[in-house]
């Protein structure tokens, strides 16, 4: 039987959409595979297997494929003894992987004619696959396209995170609310993972810490109280035309002993459990915030964890190829993922002095050579911080560490003249205000050699803001990589129809160069091309008809401009704008049905952190306005609002191939970055927004003249606060603003409950923080020209065009051979 191995020898040749798969796979020898597969699990005949019977079989039947190419690309990086990446994070948002695998193998028609041979449909299994969501957002979801770009650019990578057994909650909506359950992804098996009972390690927590020397920089004995068992589960990472496999390990927490015997023989059967339900629970959950840290003890166990089980496994490796640590820097490149995994600055320090005994100074340059940290936020409320008697009580030994590593710091700073009280105040790694904090981001960018933000203005704003005085002292620290996505899935895969098309105008070397699309250009303003384009776009837009009726009953108009909003729930991202927008909009076409709007259909999506009470109200006050919307007759063929529920990577598969219209509309110097503007302008959305995050570059790159930018500036939302953010002078200003908050204080939207949005309201109008107020106006002003442009269609397309043509470097290939160079010092084969 050939192997995945047979896709090396094959040259670029053929893309999946339209021409025949460049793998010698044949549909016969995969269908046979797959009808082995499905008896050997199911122990059932093809005529009663389910279409999750089929989709498992055919995962079974592929996985095996990977395997001996996997294994070969291991023996491939060691034998060069080639420098590795570790990439630590404790969120990979991967969403489904059947197509990543059949796409990045080409063999996406070839499991097509094999599945259609055995009576089965490769489309309708697609759909059985529950998506792997051990993620929150945006961070998460950068994570998994790192994975997938690493392995296409054939760098020698792995991810290390946390198997979680449940990933971030479903979010289903009740009479406007929103409601969580359990997304237990788990349940019927997971195809793609290896569990690797061998590969463990035991995990130390709390007890007391000894030291065998004469100062604080002497190696100690740390007796842990409590020890958990680390257990890897492996999943391949394809890479684009199966050139290299990389590997995402991720850790499940066991206890040592399943039952404590004495307790249980003392009689009491549920407290034998306690301990292994303590231990267990480490990896039993995703913590579905993506902004305030919670705090709690448990988080930190789970940090911790993950971060020592990954530390330990590469060390163990170093050792084994190289005999000693020394050379650590030369070999291994950690990344942190934001402070999460942020402790790993103690641990590797721990790894080295205690258990190793190098040297402190040495053991520092190791620490600092290796590891590099990325931030992905400079929400205040969004920065780790521990009390220092929790650490104390779960990593005694690491709370040392990090007392000594600031201690050296800031006697450093003394020695070298800079010791006023503000200065060591702010770069210390103990918050001193009120209860002593750990601060787990200056502890990150001190045990690092390269801090990076994810946009250009977002590492300005780092330097200038939250660390200023780091920079200060270290000016060439911190550094720029922005953000990128991976075309494969978000292009590809997504949206097969224009990758076709761009294919039959450009050829295909596009798709292992995403810059080539720049080569599409000269068909913007091609009539015949834009009539294809916007056939293409059509169907998308049909196709996302189906799930909305599906999902929430609504018969939407695709002849209408659909205007998305797709992300997590926040008050900074805004989807409050967007809401009084839409209200400002149905007032506006209710005083005057005869003025021409474009027609169109607002589509929001997303969670929001269970405890986050006011976003919680902002979805059911998008659902309020909504039913009102829908059911007034005046609004037929101008308006329509939906909100669909479960916003996930599956379901943002099916929506960005269909936008018009791209939202990204966050208060100015709040968004790092955002990766889904990325996603709907290189599917040709044209976005509204502020320059904030990414924007600013996207608008740089498409051209100012083919996107709509409103809104204050970073440096203007400053001066704004600095007034007071009472909202009363814009509001004055502009009736069309006052009456829109008016309706939704006043119970226009929920009659039979009309002070439910009285807060909203409030907030609104004396507590404008995010500047919802203060950018009314000037959002109404851009929408109304986004309507003009759609009334002429053929401008609208040409501009949708070169939002696809000129978005290349949105890559995160680009962006992971930019960390290889600049930060991993890992060479890369040439494109
Ligand atoms: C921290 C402590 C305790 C519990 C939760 C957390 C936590 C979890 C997730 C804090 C933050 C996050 C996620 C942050 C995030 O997704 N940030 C986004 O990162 C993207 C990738 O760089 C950017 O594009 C977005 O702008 C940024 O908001």
């Amino acid at each position: 039987m050939k192997t995945a191995t047979g896709a090396r020898q094959r040259g670029a040749g053929a893309n999946q959409a339209t021409a025949p798969d460049w793998s010698v796979e044949n549909a016969a020898a995969l269908a046979a595979a797959i009808a082995a597969k499905l008896t050997e699990t199911t122990g059932k005949e093809a005529q009663s297997a389910s279409a999750h019977d089929w989709y498992m079989a055919t995962a079974l039947a592929l996985r095996d494929r990977i395997a001996a190419r996997w294994i070969e690309a291991r023996r491939e990086a060691r034998q060069d003894n080639r420098k590795r990446v570790h990439y630590l994070s404790l969120e990979f948002l991967i969403g489904r992987q059947l197509f990543d695998v059949l796409g990045n193998l080409g063999l996406i028609d070839t499991a097509r004619q094999a599945l259609d041979m055995l009576g089965a449909n490769l489309d309708a299994l697609r759909q059985e696959e529950p998506d792997a969501a051990l993620g929150n957002g945006g961070l998460g979801r950068l994570a998994a396209c790192f994975m997938e770009s690493m392995a296409s650019v054939e760098m020698a990578a792995k991810g290390y995170g946390i198997r979680y057994d449940f990933g971030l909650f479903r979010q289903s909506i009740k009479d406007g609310w929103q409601q969580e359950r359990p997304e237990d992804w788990l349940a019927r098996g997971n195809p793609w993972e290896f569990e690797r009972p061998g590969i463990r390690h035991a995990i130390g927590f709390g007890g007391t810490s000894e030291s065998t020397g004469k100062d604080e920089t002497a190696p100690h004995v740390w007796h842990p109280v409590e020890i958990v068992t680390a257990v890897a589960y492996d999943t391949p990472i394809v890479g684009w035309r199966g050139k290299h496999i990389n590997t995402l390990r991720l850790w499940q927490a066991r206890a040592l002993e399943p039952v404590d015997l004495e307790v249980f023989n003392r009689g009491d059967h549920i407290g034998a459990m306690a301990k292994r339900n303590r231990a267990e629970a480490i990896s039993r959950l995703l913590y579905p915030s993506d902004a305030s840290p919670a705090g709690q003890e448990l988080r930190l166990r789970q940090e911790y964890f993950f971060t020592a089980a990954s530390l330990q496994d590469l060390v163990r490796r170093h050792l084994e190829l190289h005999g000693h640590l020394r050379g650590l820097a030369e070999h291994e490149a950690i990344q942190l993922n934001d402070t999460h995994p942020a402790i790993a600055v103690a641990e590797l320090m721990r790894l080295l002095v205690d258990v190793h005994f190098v040297p402190w100074a040495q053991a520092w340059e190791i620490t600092r050579a290796t590891l590099s940290y990325t931030n992905h936020t400079l929400l205040p409320e969004a920065l780790e911080t521990w009390p220092v008697p929790l650490m104390q009580h779960v990593l005694p030994r690491h709370l040392q560490i990090i007392f000594v590593i600031n201690k050296l710091h800031l006697d450093g700073l003394r020695a070298a003249g800079r010791s006023d009280d503000r200065l060591m105040a702010s770069v210390s790694l103990i918050d001193e205000h009120g209860e002593r904090r750990v601060r787990m981001g200056p502890l990150a960018f001190l045990g690092s050699h390269k801090v990076n933000g994810v946009s250009a203005l977002h590492t300005g704003l780092m330097r200038e803001t939250v660390f200023k005085d780091m920079h200060s002292l270290y000016p060439d620290r911190i550094v720029n990589k922005t953000n990128g996505i991976t075309f494969r899935r978000w292009l590809y895969q997504a949206n097969p129809a224009l990758t076709g098309l761009i294919v039959d105008a450009v050829g295909e070397k596009f798709l292992d160069n995403a810059g080539e699309l720049k080569h599409l250009e000269p068909f913007a303003a091609d009539a015949s091309f834009q009539e294809r384009f916007a056939a293409q776009r059509a169907a998308n837009k049909k196709a996302l008809a189906a799930v909305v009726q599906d999902r929430t009953g609504i018969r939407i108009d695709t002849s209408a401009l659909f205007d998305v909003q797709i992300k997590r729930i926040h008050e900074y991202k805004r989807q409050l704008l967007n809401i009084v927008e839409t209200i400002a909009l149905y007032q506006a076409i209710c005083d005057e049905p005869n003025k021409e709007f474009a027609p169109r259909v607002k589509i929001m999506a997303g969670k929001a952190a269970p405890s986050y009470t006011m976003a919680k109200l902002i979805i059911k006050l998008a659902n309020d306005v909504a039913v009102k919307v829908n059911a007034d007759p005046r609004m037929k063929g101008k308006l329509q609002a939906v909100f669909l529920p479960n916003y996930n990577v599956s379901l943002a598969e099916a929506i960005i191939p269909a936008a018009d219209l791209s939202e990204q509309i966050s208060t100015a110097g709040m968004e790092a970055s955002g990766t889904g503007n990325m996603k709907l302008a290189l599917n040709g959305a044209l976005t509204i927004g502020t320059l904030d995050g990414a924007n600013v570059e996207i608008r740089d790159h498409v051209g100012a003249e083919n996107i709509f930018i409103f809104g204050l500036t970073t440096d203007q939302v400053e001066a704004r606060r600095a007034k007071g953010i009472d909202a009363q002078w814009a509001i004055s200003a502009s009736p069309r603003l006052g009456r829109a908050i008016e309706a939704i204080g006043g119970g226009l939207f929920s009659p039979e409950d009309p002070t439910r949005f009285r807060e909203i309201a409030t907030v609104l109008k004396l507590y404008d923080h995010f500047m919802v107020c203060a950018d009314f106006d000037s959002c109404w002003k851009a929408q109304r020209s986004v309507d003009s442009l759609w009334r002429d269609q053929a401008m609208w397309r040409q501009k949708s065009i070169l939002n696809t043509a000129r978005t290349g470097w949105f890559s995160s290939d680009r962006t992971i051979r930019e960390y290889a160079g600049e930060i991993w010092d890992v060479p890369l084969p040439e494109v």
